[in-house]
């Protein structure tokens, strides 16, 4: 016959085993389409992980305790008073803290991965060059930041995106980039503080006035994706989206050679 402390560790097994189960055969995220997409999916599964072992947890406790602490027929009053326990305060103090430390290490070690650490100010001709302060912004590592007709210039406004590509002297209103290349944007906003959001590619970016912010990302699959205005900047900041559509470098260089305005 089991013991209740050999009850209580087989629970316990089975509610990380579940949660362990459902964390990595859910997938409540839309497709990964960027290099960044699967570091920062790992993080999102292990808070998943984390949330449905404290959600089936406590569920289980609060149906148990509805069943043994139930009124006793005749009982009157709310029963003996409880008072103090040590064990129990050290483990519900114990256990947070272990958990918040390691999500606070662990979301560092990811950040850093996607390249948030990172120097924003070297390797990027077009930005050297100017004296200006670049600062916010995820940024891959520099191997191959200078390409020849990838720097894009992003403005936002009420309540669009436009894309400025430098290289061909002229304007889109979709972005289109080529596949498995690293992508700079540089992102200035003409009046409130805007937000570039791509969710397929799980990265984000505040567009702010006054203040040019950088993003670096290497799409990974061919296809047409939603950018989305994620900064709440107006009455019409629902409907700020545009596309970004990724092409292979063929499509990408035909689309750039019809587009790109002839020098006389
Ligand atoms: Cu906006």
């Amino acid at each position: 016959m089991l013991n209740k402390y050999s009850y209580l560790i087989l629970v316990i097994s089975a509610i990380i085993g579940i949660s362990f189960f459902i964390g990595f055969n859910v997938n409540l995220l839309p497709e990964e389409a960027s290099i960044n997409a699967p570091i920062y999916d790992e993080l999102f599964k292990i808070l998943f992980i984390i949330g449905l072992m404290l959600f089936i947890g406590m569920t289980l406790l609060v149906i148990y305790s509805l069943f043994k602490f139930r009124k006793k027929s005749g009982q009157s009053g709310d029963g003996i008073a409880l008072e103090g326990n040590l064990t129990l305060e050290i483990i519900w103090t114990v256990i947070p803290s272990l958990i918040v430390l390691f999500v606070g290490l662990y979301s560092y070690n990811i950040y850093d991965r996607m390249g948030g650490m990172n120097d924003l100010n070297h390797n990027h001709e077009s930005m050297t060059a100017s004296s200006e302060k670049i600062w916010a912004g995820i940024s891959q590592d520099s191997n191959n930041g200078l390409l020849t007709n990838t720097n894009i210039e992003v403005s936002a406004m009420q309540f669009a995106f436009l894309f400025n590509y430098p290289k061909g002297d002229f304007i889109s209103g979709e972005l289109h980039v080529p596949v498995n290349e690293k992508i700079t944007i540089k992102m200035e906003s003409k009046d409130v503080i805007h937000a570039f959001w791509i969710p397929e590619f799980r990265i984000k970016q505040d567009i702010i006035p006054g203040q040019p912010t950088v993003l670096n990302f290497t799409p990974t699959k061919v296809g047409k994706y939603p950018i989305i205005c994620a900064e709440l900047c107006g009455p019409y900041h629902g409907g700020m989206r545009a596309s970004i559509i990724v092409e292979n470098s063929n499509d990408y260089q035909e689309w750039f050679n019809q587009n790109k305005k002839t020098k006389l």
